[in-house]
């Protein structure tokens, strides 16, 4: 059955890009989308009709390492959620006999079809002399070899060239920790020609496995944390009702930084209904104007933009959250008129600490009410007051 929808899967997949190849009469080879690169398993398929199983080890990656930005500056942590184009050093191991034509497949969707980088979305390299850097990631080309005649350009590998360090780009990733230990994972797999399935390679649509067991596959764990959380807020009001015609009521605001492991610098707290609660002095955004009016008075203090005066450290969604990553202050403002209940959203503002000091917010509702007065004990207690006036 799973082979029947992984080839049904592979076959709705790659029907379109067929019909489109085959209306230009072009040939297969060439005819890779610009956008997006098929994974292994779709790779095949396509070059041949079947199927992988991907039991061999003979290349294997084997470790990854120095991860950089495309200008080469060090990507320690992303944003779950989020893509990025990296750079990043593979080492590829050989344990066989010499091997040609190796592909290296990592899956950049987070593998969401759970098969690792056999269907989906993948990233597709090749050793080239281009890509060849030594084992501490310093370009070096000595070590690449192909073993194949012209016009065949695709690295190989062999015993007297093992393993085979490259550093290579990875477009558009998407940020995800599989296995929830905090680390970013990338589902990858090897592929490579054995003696008489190797055939010339001259681009990455050529690297797929010489027959369905020459592919190994697994996740690579990158040096990167993945960052999880964000500002929470939380909002109260006391008391929850006054009777009409209504007054001052007291909200009291906490916000939480459930991130992982970056501190968070609040900008501001605006309420829709109030106005500026806080904001830090001088370039920030000031609030829009609230709906009800301003507020009485405030607790909430949030510096200037040379001294902020609220930094949040991470509290990692932990229950209480330890000392320093929340802040709790309060706000007085009234609320009058006919009986009616309010409800106002407080939204808090910051940024991060990361160097792009990504914006981080939170926002939470409270509700007061007005209760109605009932006129009749209003006669009532005029009589007593009357009656009490009468005896005396
Ligand atoms: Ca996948
Ligand atoms: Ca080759
Ligand atoms: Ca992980």
């Amino acid at each position: 059955m799973k082979q029947n929808r992984k080839f049904w899967h592979c076959l709705t997949g790659w029907l379109p890009i067929l019909l489109g190849v085959l209306t230009v009469g072009g040939l297969l080879l060439g005819a890779q989308p610009a956008s997006a690169q098929n994974c292994i398993s779709d790779r095949f398929f396509a070059a041949t009709g079947g199927h992988l199983t991907c039991t061999a080890n003979d290349v294997r990656i084997a470790a990854v390492n120095s991860v950089t930005d495309l200008n080469g500056n060090p990507i320690t942590q992303c944003i779950a959620g989020s893509t990025f184009s990296f750079l990043a050093n593979f080492e590829v191991l050989l344990g066989a006999q010499a091997r040609y034509d190796i592909g290296l497949y990592f899956a950049t969707d987070a593998d969401p079809n759970g098969d690792g980088a056999l269907t989906g979305t993948c990233a597709v390299n090749l050793l080239t002399k281009a890509a060849e850097v030594d084992s501490n990631g310093n370009p070096a080309p000595q070590n690449f070899i192909n073993l194949d005649p012209a016009p065949d350009t695709c690295g190989d590998i062999d015993a007297a060239h093992n393993p085979q360090f490259v550093r290579v780009q990875i477009n558009n990733a998407l940020c995800a920790d599989l296995n929830n230990d905090g680390f970013m994972d990338l589902p990858n797999c090897t592929s490579w020609r054995q003696p008489g399935s190797n055939q010339v390679c001259t681009s990455t649509q050529d690297a797929y496995p010489g027959s369905p067991s020459k592919c190994n596959c697994g996740t690579l764990q990158l040096p990167v944390r993945v960052e999880t959380g964000g500002l929470t807020v939380t909002k109260d009001a006391s008391p929850a009702s006054l009777p009409e015609p209504g007054g001052e009521f007291t909200y009291t605001v906490t916000t939480v930084n459930t991130l992982s492991f970056t501190s968070v610098t609040l900008d501001s707290i605006c309420d829709d209904k109030f106005g500026t609660v806080a904001t830090v002095g001088g370039t920030a955004t000031p609030c829009p104007a609230g709906t009800i009016g301003t507020i009485n008075s405030t607790t909430c203090a949030l510096g200037t933009q040379s001294a902020p005066a609220v930094t949040l450290t991470p509290g990692d969604s932990i229950t209480p959250p330890p000392a320093g990553s929340f802040y709790t202050c309060t706000f007085k403002a009234n609320v009058t008129g006919d009986p009616q209940t309010v409800t106002d959203t407080v939204t808090v503002k910051g940024h991060d600490a990361t160097t792009a000091k990504t914006s981080r917010q939170g926002s939470d509702t409270a509700q007061v009410s007005i209760t109605n007065v009932p006129p009749s004990a209003q006669v009532i207690k005029s009589l007593d007051s009357l009656q009490c006036a009468i005896v005396r």
